[in-house]
């Protein structure tokens, strides 16, 4: 697995991105601040092939999706990431905030034209805020909730999750064990369930 640090806006992006894959063990691919993200995209699709990587994730900055220069510059790195492999970007996730009110519907509508969203994730959902907004976009789009955030840990290491998944089997446990989305780990853990690599 690889990480590709393509939120190249935001100064600290880049350097919360590094702490998390630090925590998580997974290495990561990060230029600096203001290099054009599908640049790094580029770099990371062919860091990934060089290594084996089965997984390569890519975090993007977040924009308006009224930003026609932004929204180009996702679909810019949609083409790049379907160049080099065939097929990609094979995933495209939603992050929305379980406080995101009714635009939320709006905006999805908008990332789903632009770059073929195939799901949302869903933060902040150890708050107060319900976030009715996925069902909804979830309901008119026809997009899944993939994952859900329920607050910033890191569950497991690479080979606690293994065990985990060893013990789920025996026990046929479901995932309730499983108490964070937001970590690598977790997303590991549902495509292992699910069956896909
Ligand atoms: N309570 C809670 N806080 C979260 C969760 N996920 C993220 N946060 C916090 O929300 C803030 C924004 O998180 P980021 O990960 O920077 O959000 P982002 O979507 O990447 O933002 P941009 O890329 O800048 O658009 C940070 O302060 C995080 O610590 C969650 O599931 N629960
Ligand atoms: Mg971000």
């Amino acid at each position: 697995m690889l990480i590709c640090a393509a939120d190249t806006f935001r100064a600290a992006a880049s350097d919360q991105l590094a702490i998390w894959a630090e925590r998580t063990g997974v290495p990561l691919i990060q230029q600096k601040q203001g290099t054009d993200p599908a640049a790094v995209l580029f770099d990371s699709m062919k860091a990934a092939k060089a290594r084996g990587s089965d997984v390569l994730i890519v975090d993007t900055a977040g924009r308006l999706h009224n930003k026609a220069n932004l929204m180009a510059e996702l679909e810019k790195m949609k083409r790049v990431a379907g160049r080099e492999v065939e097929g990609a970007p094979h995933e495209t996730l939603l992050v929305v905030d379980a406080v995101t009110g009714q635009n939320g519907l709006e905006q999805a509508r908008q990332f789903l034209k632009v770059a073929g969203v195939t799901g949302i994730v869903l933060t902040k959902l150890d708050g107060t805020a319900k976030g009715g907004i996925a069902v909804a976009i979830a309901k008119e789009l026809g997009l899944p909730i993939r994952y859900a955030g329920i607050g910033e840990k890191v569950n497991f290491s690479l080979s606690s999750l293994l065990n985990l998944l060893k013990l789920k089997r025996q026990t046929e446990a479901t995932s309730d064990q499983v108490s964070s989305t937001r970590s690598v780990g977790m997303s590991l853990a549902q495509r292992f369930n699910a069956g896909i690599r």
